[in-house]
């Protein structure tokens, strides 16, 4: 039976690293709004992990107070599939940008239950 989680709130979320994006850039939109959302999904930190491959946004895991995994490019995905099929119990978030999800890996058109918390359109682009 699944235990119930401690009432958090968006700042047990947040890590004591500093946070190094570019001013303005929308990845700290993304990071507090999932910071803030964790709370109201009422999961535990330690039954968190985020994992991430290579690139800005990549640097998210060390921005949350749970679990995560800095990884390597091209493979959140499979890292992410192998985390949550060690460990059914754990709330598994890939973190990449653009570029990775672009083609999603075969792990997550499996539909592993792994999420990915949206890039706000301000990020969005169109390569030249
Ligand atoms: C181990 C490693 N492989 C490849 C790279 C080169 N590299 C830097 S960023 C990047 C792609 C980033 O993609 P994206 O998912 O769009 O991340 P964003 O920077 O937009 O958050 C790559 C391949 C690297 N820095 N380190
Ligand atoms: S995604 Fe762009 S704006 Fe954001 S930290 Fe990287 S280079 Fe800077």
């Amino acid at each position: 039976m699944n235990e119930i989680a401690k009432i958090t709130t968006a700042k047990d979320w947040a890590s004591d690293q500093e946070v190094r994006w570019c001013p303005g850039c929308g990845d700290y939109a993304v990071l507090k709004a999932v910071q803030r959302t964790m709370p109201d999904l009422g999961t535990a930190r330690e039954k968190t992990v985020f994992i991430s491959g290579i690139g800005c946004s990549s640097r998210f895991p060390y921005y949350m107070a749970s679990y995560g995994f800095h990884t390597i490019h091209g493979r959140a995905c499979a890292v992410a599939t192998g985390v949550k099929l060690a460990n059914p119990e754990l709330d598994v978030w890939i973190i990449t940008g653009d570029g990775v999800m672009a083609r999603p890996s075969k792990s997550v058109r499996r539909s592993a239950a792994i999420t990915s918390p949206p890039r706000p359109p301000s990020q969005d682009f169109t390569a030249p």
